[in-house]
């Protein structure tokens, strides 16, 4: 049987679990590169960034690799933090969602909705790029809870939940996840390429 293997451009291991966990339904086996995603990300698009992480790999190791941004959304706050979320708070996870809760504080509340966006890119080995995009639409809590998940897991509630996604387990997670759409998006593109069978159940 062929093994699909994936480069996953990213240095957050929390990310790669599930985006190795998201991709083994596909039928690729997701690795870490060797060594650390060296780049500067930009504050113009996730899409940007992801290309970027995806591009550093491809260039290291002359392989087909995957680069994910992405990022929390509050509507009223005009979209803050966006594709800053994981820097317009130096310091831990923690401390940005307890810095995101403060800024809500100004809001009403009917106006806790947010949205998680993700872009993934597979730069490919012979040349060009492939682009997925998923979404997951919720609210912010109003203080946080649950210990599962990463980042501003803590403090997003998905629409149709009544807990934080810091309180569902990591399947309940990737079967929702703007990162699950994004991924199945690319992959829907992917499948083919360079032979791999992404997709083929
Ligand atoms: P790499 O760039 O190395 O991939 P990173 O953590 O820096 O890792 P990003 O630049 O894409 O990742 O920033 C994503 C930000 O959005 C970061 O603050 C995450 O905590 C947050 N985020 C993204 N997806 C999330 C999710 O599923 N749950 C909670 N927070 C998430």
């Amino acid at each position: 049987m062929k093994t699909n293997i994936l480069y996953v451009a990213t240095n957050n291991t929390s990310k790669f679990r599930e985006i190795r966990q998201i991709a083994e339904d596909y039928g690729i086996h997701a690795q870490m590169p060797a060594v650390p995603v060296d780049v500067q990300e930009g504050v113009v698009s996730y899409e940007e960034n992801a290309l970027l992480k995806a591009s550093f790999v491809t260039a290291q190791f002359g392989v087909d690799a995957l680069g994910e941004d992405s990022g929390i959304e509050v509507p009223a706050l005009g979209g803050f933090p966006g594709v800053i979320s994981a820097r317009f708070v130096a310091g831990s996870d923690q401390d940005r969602n307890n810095a995101l809760l403060e800024r809500m504080k100004a809001l009403g509340h009917g106006q806790r909705q947010a949205v998680f966006k993700a872009y993934i890119v597979i730069t490919l080995a012979d040349g060009g790029h492939l682009t997925g995009y998923g979404e997951l639409r919720g609210s912010i809590a109003g203080v946080p809870a649950g210990g599962n998940g990463f980042g501003y897991d803590p403090i997003f509630i998905p629409d149709g939940y009544d807990r934080t996604l810091g309180l569902l387990s990591e399947e309940e997670k990737n079967r929702i996840s703007h990162r699950r759409k994004a991924i199945e998006s690319a992959f829907r593109q992917y499948r083919g390429h360079s032979g791999n069978t992404a997709g083929e159940r």
